[in-house]
């Protein structure tokens, strides 16, 4: 069972960690960016996914110390990962819409870019596409207030939720991210291959760009390539990695 208290001390000590998994830029091969996600080893419970741990932060309150934990900690490591010359242009880094809810959100990853010497373009912050169903007045003005800043603004699992295209063209966003799902029956079925190639139309007529999450094979990077979607995230290149397993990949990709 988890509990509220264990979480709590997971963020105090080193149990929550951050893991790194890079994003390929489709026309070239280079490094488009790298996602942190989040990763807590519990020494009773084991590895436990944030698809389990962030819903119960969102109940206990927890949520908004590990929404700054998360910015802190990436932006730390990309500082890190500047200073060793390795040319990574961007991290993202997901945020549950209660983030956005605060009030104080920007003016706190103002002071963190700050703290680390970080250019806010080295910085993407990924929102759910649920955001824009539910959404709320102090969310959009915090994205607005994030993207007048330089902060990019990225929506994840896109395609999964029902976000009219009217309302995505009205939304501050530099990117949408294809729900991994649509990886599983891309090469084969016809109808989500007419998803998928709709999403990164609508991505290149909004001038926002397209990655593709959970790519783990050759034909599917092909058809990504074909269609002219712009960056692709999955197995197929690396999983997500601890920040010295990802520098040593990283070294020895380019
Ligand atoms: O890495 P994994 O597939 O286990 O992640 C599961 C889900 O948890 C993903 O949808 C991801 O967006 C979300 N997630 C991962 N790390 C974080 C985080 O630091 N904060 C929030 N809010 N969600 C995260
Ligand atoms: O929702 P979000 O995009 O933040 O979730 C990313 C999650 O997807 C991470 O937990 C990561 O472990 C997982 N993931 C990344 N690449 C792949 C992949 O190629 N296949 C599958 N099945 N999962 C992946
Ligand atoms: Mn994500
Ligand atoms: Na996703």
């Amino acid at each position: 069972l988890m509990h509220s208290t264990a979480l709590r001390e997971a963020i105090a000590s080193e149990a929550l960690t951050l893991h790194y998994q890079p994003q390929i830029r489709t026309r070239d091969g280079a490094i488009h960016g790298v996602e942190a996600l989040a990763r807590w080893h519990d020494p009773v419970l084991g590895e436990v996914s944030p698809s389990k741990f962030i819903p119960l932060a969102e109940e206990c309150g927890l949520i908004e110390q590990i929404g700054v934990w998360s910015i802190k900690l990436a932006c730390q490591q990309m500082a890190s990962w500047r200073r060793a010359r390795l040319d990574i242009p961007c991290i993202s880094v997901n945020l549950s819409p209660i983030n956005f809810q605060n009030v104080n959100l920007a003016a706190m990853v103002a002071q963190i870019l700050a703290a680390n010497d970080l250019p806010a373009k080295m910085l993407m912050l990924e929102i759910t596409e649920g955001v824009i169903l539910n959404e709320r007045a102090t969310v959009i003005a915090t994205m607005n207030e994030l993207r007048n800043m330089g902060v990019g603004l990225s929506l994840d699992d896109f395609g999964t939720g029902y976000s009219s295209l009217s309302r995505l063209a009205q939304l501050p966003i530099d990117e949408l991210k294809i729900d991994r799902s649509f990886m599983r029956d891309f090469e084969n079925d016809n109808g989500t291959r007419a998803i998928v190639t709709a999403v990164v139309r609508v991505g290149q007529s909004l001038d926002v760009a397209v990655v593709a999450e959970g790519v783990e094979t050759e034909p599917q990077r092909r058809l990504l390539a074909e269609l002219g979607c712009d960056a692709m995230q999955g197995f197929l290149f690396a999983r997500p990695m601890a920040a010295s397993a990802f520098s040593r990949w990283l070294l020895d990709y380019s």
